[in-house]
């Protein structure tokens, strides 16, 4: 058996025990064995976090470094991660329960993002006005907006990290993060990276623990400035409320419910990887998977025999085995959800293809496993086209017009991401614009460098990640004004 990991909290640079001395056991949802327990934090080791963060930004030496020294130790972050790869790859499938290829592919990922954040830092700068007159000189300056609280989830624990700390810690800020209680692994050993690379201390503070005992005493802190918040729509609604007490900044990164187009004259081969990455990509937990596949009529019944025979090829299996496409759902509670949300669409009238029941026996007997699931038929007013389902589940909905599958796929309240499927140029751009969503992927899917923002348009939230923006998130906008030479007085004096 492996070595279970234990970990304790990071408050301004110390390794500590929770004020509460209990932890939380993080049990493997492929074998149901504890593989981690995490320190379960306080209301007080929440408040110990922010006071440091808060003396860190306001007296300490990291905001008012300058850009090229902060680009510098991320960049020593990223070789210390790039040291580890393999260490923190397997921590990412263990926890996740995602297969070890695509756990390697998210630290790399993860690792770009760093990378990209410290190009950035060098690179912030404001603007200057000489423009405006003999007698004015207008500068508009960028400052570190101050402590952020990150709040991450479970599905992608080291790149949503490193998406909001490496851009904060670019920008000047600094943070107290909460990590999914299911998977707060990797945002522990990054940090402790991040420490060795020479990140001061209290610049990162880490306070694991549930939502309800460190997430809500978090959002509510009167020191923070910014909540970063990447989770469901119900929690990122209790982050708004808690920031409008003090009117903190917000930025929400919330649910998805994409859907992936694919009209007759694209690259039916290309089309139908895609149709599968899309949606079981991370088995379906993840807040962009194309979870609805609009198919023009007249080549749907074709696509639909070629996705059967190529679902049934993917291979469900335990997370650290070398050749598995599809791993484990988190936990038993979240595989049950999804088991429901099958019953559901069976129940109102959707064609269930193949798929859909919880693996047992053998190596599966303990996990959380599921078959991929299709559903054909299905209908805008259908909850399994409407709500986030979160697992291995693909709807399929037909179109005739081009009109008609951009109606369909507006039809939803989320708008984080969509996918169209072409080689019909004047299509591919008329279908990008009429999306509503914050990206749309056009003959690709689940895709794109860190320069492209990512974030949501209606109620997959508000505010970017990534690209030049995902660094001015952090940043508060400052005008200074200069008046050159002697004013001409507004009020004139009467000898
Ligand atoms: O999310 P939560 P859950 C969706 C997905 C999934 C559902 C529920 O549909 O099935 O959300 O997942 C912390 N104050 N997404 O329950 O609760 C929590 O501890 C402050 C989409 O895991 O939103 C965790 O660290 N924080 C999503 C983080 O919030 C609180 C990814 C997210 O958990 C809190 C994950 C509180 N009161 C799930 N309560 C995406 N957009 O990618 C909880 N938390």
């Amino acid at each position: 058996m492996k070595e279970i990991r234990n970990y304790k909290l990071l408050i301004n640079g110390h390794w500590v025990n929770s004020t509460s001395n209990e932890s939380i056991s993080r049990v493997s949802p492929a074998t149901s064995q504890i593989i981690a327990n995490y320190a379960s934090g306080t209301n007080e080791d929440v408040n110990l976090a922010v006071i440091a963060a808060r003396n860190t930004f306001d007296h300490g030496l990291w905001p008012r470094m300058s850009g090229t020294e902060r680009s510098r130790i991320l960049r020593k972050l990223a070789q210390r991660m790039k040291d580890e790869i393999n260490y923190l790859a397997e921590i990412e499938a263990e926890e996740v329960g995602k297969p070890i290829r695509l756990a390697r592919g998210d630290i790399n990922g993860s690792i770009g993002l760093v990378e990209y954040a410290a190009s950035l830092a060098e690179q912030l700068h404001g603007e200057s006005y000489n423009n405006i007159g003999q007698k004015y000189l207008g500068m508009v300056v960028r400052e570190p907006v101050g402590v952020v609280a990150l709040i991450t989830p479970w599905n992608f624990p080291a790149l949503i990290f490193c998406q909001k700390m490496a851009f904060a810690l670019a920008a000047g800020c600094t943070v107290v993060v909460k990590p999914s209680e299911f998977t707060s692994g990797t945002t522990l050993e990054i940090s402790r990276m991040a420490e060795e690379a020479g990140v001061p201390k209290g610049v990162i503070n880490v306070v694991t623990g549930y939502g309800t005992t460190v997430g809500q005493p978090l959002i509510d802190h009167p020191l923070l400035d910014k909540i970063s918040f990447t989770g469901s729509t119900a929690t990122g609604k209790k982050v708004m409320e808690a920031a409008a007490k003090n009117v903190k900044r917000v930025s929400l990164e919330l649910g998805g419910k994409s859907a992936n187009i694919v009209f007759a004259d694209a690259d039916l081969e290309d089309a139908i990887d895609g149709a599968l990455f899309g949606v079981y990509f991370n088995q379906g937990e993840c807040c962009c998977a194309t979870t609805r596949l609009l198919l023009e009529e007249r080549i749907a019944d074709q696509f639909i025999n070629e996705l059967i025979k190529r679902v049934k090829q993917l291979k469900v299996g335990h997370p650290l085995k070398e050749g598995v496409d599809i791993g484990t759902m988190i936990h038993k509670d979240h595989m049950n959800k999804v088991l429901s949300d099958i019953e559901t669409g069976k129940n109102e009238g959707a064609r269930l293809l193949c798929g859909g029941n919880r693996i047992l026996g053998s190596e599966y007997e303990n996990g959380c496993f599921i078959e991929p699931a299709i559903f054909d038929q299905v209908t805008p007013e259908m909850h399994i086209f409407q709500e986030e389902i979160f697992g291995p589940v693909l709807s399929i909905t037909r179109f005739t017009t081009t009109d008609e599958a951009i109606a369909i796929a507006n039809k939803t309240r989320y708008g984080l991401a969509n996918a169209v499927w072409t080689k019909n140029i004047d299509k591919a751009m008329k279908v990008s614009r009429e999306l509503k969503s914050g990206t749309v992927w056009v003959n690709t899917v689940i895709d794109g460098p860190p320069q492209l923002p990512f974030g949501g348009y209606k109620a997959s939230g508000f505010g970017r990640e990534m690209g030049k923006v995902g660094l001015e998130e952090f940043t508060e906008t400052k005008s200074i004004v200069i008046h050159l030479e002697k004013r001409i007085p507004f009020y004139t004096t009467v000898e």
